[in-house]
């Protein structure tokens, strides 16, 4: 196979979470520039099939999926509509998620679990639900959606971090368990990326600096720059690779 045609997604269908918009999007419109059919998902259905409309008005081919990725018999229901409708997943993007800032002394139950719900969970849930068919037919991409803090604390997001952290580890168990069935799962560390989720922390001057002075590369990252890695997750060339968590944070990870 020539080295292009590596990383040449056509032929295959890509559902990424929560790609209405932010990082979710950008994967999308990225995966579909490199052939890949898409399957747009969000909770608001409205919001799911105008980013749907957008990118086929982009010249790529996309369907909206409007779903909770929380609620098991909602994601069960999506890919049996998926079956029914003769549309196969071939990669999966598992990159829906929230984010809450507050002391854990005076964080609810309740947002902690919804944070573990939205961030893990439902990497389960869709991960259980693709892998069932990518199984028989010998072959599939799961990529999770991790995070610095995957690695890495930071006080007052603490369910996000172990939520994501998790996410780390789900990796790592869905390549245990599928590697065999010709499965690669991995997942992708963004750093600080300019996104709605980050917005009260970009326009915090302290905050904007501490990152700025934080990472190697002196800025926050753009959307778009995880791209290429999830090409690369989601195709050929990556098909030896397996269970790993790729940072992609213009090297925050690596320095104190
Ligand atoms: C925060 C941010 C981070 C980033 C990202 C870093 O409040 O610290 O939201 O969690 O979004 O996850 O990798």
């Amino acid at each position: 196979m020539t080295a292009t045609r590596l990383f040449d997604l056509t032929g295959r269908t890509a559902l990424i979470t929560g790609s209405t918009r932010g990082l979710g999007r950008a994967i999308a419109e990225g995966m579909g520039q490199a052939g890949a059919a898409l399957i747009v998902n969000g909770r608001d259905p409205q919001a799911t099939e105008a980013a749907a409309q957008e990118l086929r008005d982009a010249g790529l081919s996309a369907r909206a999926a409007s779903f909770d990725v929380t609620d098991e018999a909602a994601v069960e229901a999506a890919f049996h509509e998926l079956d029914a409708d003769g549309v196969e997943v071939d990669i999966l993007v598992n990159n829906a998620g929230i984010q809450h800032r507050q002391p854990m002394v005076e964080l609810s139950l309740a947002d902690w679990q919804r944070v573990i719900d939205t961030n893990l969970t439902s990497a389960f849930l869709l991960g259980r639900e693709a892998a069932r068919r990518m199984i028989p037919r010998k072959r599939g991409k799961i990529i999770n959606i991790g995070s610095l803090t995957s690695d890495l604390a930071r006080a007052t997001v603490t369910p996000y971090t172990v939520a994501k952290g998790g996410i780390k580890m789900l990796t790592k168990g869905m390549a245990a368990e599928w590697g065999a069935h010709g499965i690669q799962a991995n997942a992708i560390g963004p750093g600080y990326m300019l996104t709605d989720m980050n917005e009260a922390l970009v326009s915090n001057p302290e905050f904007d600096a501490w990152v700025k002075g934080r990472t190697p590369a002196g800025r926050w990252g753009r959307p778009d720059e995880l791209v290429g890695t999830a090409i690369y997750l989601a195709s050929d060339a990556s098909n030896y690779v397996n269970g790993q968590l790729i940072f992609v944070d213009g090297g925050m990870i690596s320095v104190l």
